[in-house]
């Protein structure tokens, strides 16, 4: 266990180390982010919205997790969680985590887990490239779900997506074994605290006891890939040293260098 990271925040003053502890860890926690007085309205927002049957909203037993891409959300309705995301540090971060390339808002994910975890808690990886805001809407401890993550593991996880969009393996989520996990944290914070993570690192969702709920709200930024109307038709020059899927890349390579594990030609 690396005792002495350092991926936690008091605030989103130091906005250069929160990213280069997105960098460094794959995770920043920024404690107690949302004040009292949006939280509430946070809160309220959430649970009118996970209250309402889309087509997205999934149930088991008392857990409800509403999706939603950014095209169905009422931005009018619920002027909090949309307006969260004029903070400065949405923008900090994800102009950074993508450089050079653009990125957009894509989807807004709410869920209660009320008796047990419902979703997400296995250790995995994410199957896309993305940067995620995750915010506590109550206090969160190790007995009612605290979000898990293997520090340092989203270095090796971009490569393990490579390996798997190369030999054609689009399975939701790639589950990681318990032990090959060797740097796992648990973040217990405080209501409106908030988490920055980068999801190609191994995470979970942590169990939650009978009794005790957690509610959280997520919001999931991607890359927009550049068009390329040859890319089917060159991408057979894969292996050949003209290799010009080395240029053009897929949208999963979308993203900064730094977040990536860099490695060099060793002269011997
Ligand atoms: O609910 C959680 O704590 C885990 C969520 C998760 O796996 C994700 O956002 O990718
Ligand atoms: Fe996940």
């Amino acid at each position: 266990m690396m005792k002495e990271a350092n991926f936690q925040f008091e605030n989103a003053n130091n906005k250069k180390e929160i990213i280069d502890s997105l960098a460094k860890y794959g995770i920043a926690v920024i404690h107690n982010y949302v004040d009292k007085t949006r939280l509430e309205k946070l809160r309220d927002e959430s649970m009118d919205l996970l209250g309402i049957k889309t087509k997205d909203r999934l149930e088991i037993d008392e857990c409800a997790l509403q999706r939603m891409a950014l095209s169905d959300f009422n931005a009018k309705k619920y002027p909090t969680m949309s307006s969260l995301t004029n903070d400065e540090i949405f923008e900090y971060v994800t102009k950074d985590f993508f450089h050079p390339y653009s990125n957009q808002l894509e989807n807004i994910y709410i869920h209660r887990d009320v008796n047990k975890m419902a979703f997400n808690s296995v250790w995995h990886i994410d199957p896309v490239i993305t940067v995620k805001f995750y915010v506590y809407l109550n206090d969160v401890d190790k007995t009612n779900g605290a979000f898990k993550y293997n520090l340092g593991s989203h270095r090796e996880g971009y490569y393990r997506l490579m390996y798997k969009r190369h030999i054609g393996d689009t399975h939701p989520t790639f589950g990681i074994p318990e032990n090959e996990i060797l740097n796992a944290i648990n973040v217990e914070a405080k209501a409106g605290s908030m988490l920055i993570f980068n999801p190609i690192g191994t995470h979970s969702a942590g169990k939650i006891e009978k009794g005790k709920e957690r509610s959280v709200i997520r919001y999931h930024y991607t890359t927009i890939p550049p068009k390329s109307k040859f890319k089917r038709l060159t991408y057979k020059l894969w292996r050949t040293k003209f290799n010009p899927v080395r240029y053009q890349g897929s949208r999963d390579e979308y993203f900064n260098i730094k977040h990536k594990s860099q490695d060099y030609h060793v002269k011997e």
